[in-house]
């Protein structure tokens, strides 16, 4: 099995809170915006094969449907994390059902341990966990633990300075592969592994989404959409616009797996 490979996705449905979400930069996105951009999203998971579970907004969370960040998804069971900001801790909770409705193991972290999902990118042969701003290292080797217990082995690495999450910046293009913006490439992060680099200008495309055969990628990023489609991918470009003014991209709005068995 490909760790690109997936049946099953969970996503939550935007509040109007979602013009509150967490940004370095100076404009909010619309509520509209969002929606349609996570309705194209969903109708891309759908399209790629996998069933989605939609789970109603929740207002108070702002970032809520960012569910990649406060849990972690694998066929042989989930992790329910620490998101490392005040304001998302309590959405791993709000998480738990969904999760205990899927899976018969679901781990957790606890305490001082804290840990993003978006800074987890899963490989063929490891689990790389980035320390961040929101991702320490008491979180992550707690992290690699309880990873540890479901089989798969993990690597703790440095997410450049400046960059939000792990994957904000790199993701899983093949199974050999990643992509990544020219700052983590040469930041040697990924020895053992080939990298390939975003063209300059195009940094926020490091974040998209490999999905069985298909590559969602930001339509606002048309070079690295041509690269993906020269090299033989199917690229499908997304409207990302809206929820890149939040920081957010394309991993970042789905937990996805492949039920066992
Ligand atoms: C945040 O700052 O937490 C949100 N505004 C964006 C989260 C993006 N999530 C991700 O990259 N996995």
């Amino acid at each position: 099995m490909r760790v690109f490979d997936f049946d099953h996705a969970i996503v939550r449905r935007p509040g109007r809170s979602v013009v509150n979400g967490l940004r370095k930069g100076p404009d909010a996105p619309t509520y509209e915006g969002v929606l349609q951009e996570h309705d194209a999203y969903v109708a891309a998971l759908r399209a790629a094969g996998l069933s989605v579970d939609v789970l109603p907004p929740l207002e108070a969370f702002a970032d809520s449907v960012f569910v990649e960040d406060p849990a972690l998804v694998f066929g042989e069971g989930a992790i329910l994390l620490r998101p490392g900001v005040a304001s998302r801790l309590g959405e791993a909770e709000k998480m738990r059902p969904v999760l205990e409705r899927h899976f018969d193991r679901v781990l957790e972290l606890e305490g001082e341990q804290y840990a993003d999902g978006g800074d987890v990118l899963v490989t063929s042969d490891e689990v790389f966990i980035g320390l961040s701003k929101r991702t320490n290292r008491t979180g992550a080797e707690a992290l690699a633990q309880k990873l540890k217990a479901l089989g798969r082995k993990a690597r703790v690495a440095e997410t450049p300075r400046d960059i939000l999450h792990f994957k904000t910046a790199s993701s899983i293009l093949d199974e050999h592969t990643v992509m990544a913006t020219r700052t983590m490439a040469d930041s040697g992060v990924f020895s053992g592994l080939k990298v390939l680099v975003v063209p300059d200008g195009e940094e926020g495309a490091a974040n998209f989404l490999r999905l069985n055969d298909t590559v969602l990628v930001g339509a606002r990023y048309p070079r690295t959409i041509e690269m993906l489609q020269k090299a033989g991918f199917n690229a499908k470009p997304m409207p990302v616009t809206e929820i890149n003014k939040i920081d957010a991209g394309l991993s970042c709005m789905s937990l996805r797996w492949k039920a066992r068995g």
